[in-house]
């Protein structure tokens, strides 16, 4: 059975796409067609969630407090921004977070929209039952935001060609999308 859909378009902001601080290879290209699936699930009067890495200055996901990651998507800074050609509709729903000072918050799950409402509580109230995932990065917010969404109960359709990752290690983005069909994802491309 198939549930009411829902596109979940996690990260796509400056600082991942080229140019920006923590810069995905290619990381840009993700946005045509994901702008494609917007317009689908516009169309088809789906409701659409972004997430965005939200980070305050002082935190332990940053190397100079602990962590593995150059300074990025910092609170209200132009690198944090959604990339500007992200066709997002005005009524999309924002989830941020990594909000947190001792966080690294990979997961949208871990996320809340301006009210403080959560992620999960957002997508059931709007009657969701099968999330559609899209964006950056493959092996780190991605995929811990599908396993969460699976752990929490949703179906989860993963965008291969939506997607694009880190890879700081070689062959890390391949295992995560392996990790993620492995917890019960499906993978569609060309959809
Ligand atoms: C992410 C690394 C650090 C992500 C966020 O959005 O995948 N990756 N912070
Ligand atoms: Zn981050």
């Amino acid at each position: 059975m198939q549930g009411k859909p829902a596109l979940l378009i996690v990260d796509v902001q400056n600082d991942f796409c080229p140019g920006g601080a923590l810069p995905v290879a290619d990381g840009d290209k993700v946005v045509p067609v994901l702008n494609r699936y917007i317009e689908r699930f516009k169309t088809a009067d789906l409701p659409i969630f972004a997430t965005r890495d939200w980070h305050p200055e002082k935190t332990s996901h940053f190397k100079a407090y602990g962590g593995l990651w150059p300074p990025h998507c910092i609170q209200g800074t132009k690198g944090a921004e959604f990339r500007p050609d992200l066709k997002l509709p005005a009524d999309a729903v924002i989830v941020s977070a990594g909000m947190g000072p001792d966080e690294d918050g990979y997961s949208g799950f871990q996320g809340r929209d301006a009210r403080g409402v959560s992620l999960a509580d957002l997508l059931r109230q709007r009657g969701v039952e099968r999330l559609f995932v899209g964006g950056l990065a493959t092996d780190y917010c991605v995929k811990h935001t599908v396993l969460d969404g699976l752990k929490e109960g949703f179906q989860v359709v993963l965008l291969e060609d939506a997607i694009r990752g880190v890879d700081i290690k070689a062959g890390d983005s391949e295992r995560a999308v392996a990790e993620m069909v492995r917890a019960g994802a499906e993978k569609v491309r060309d959809l």
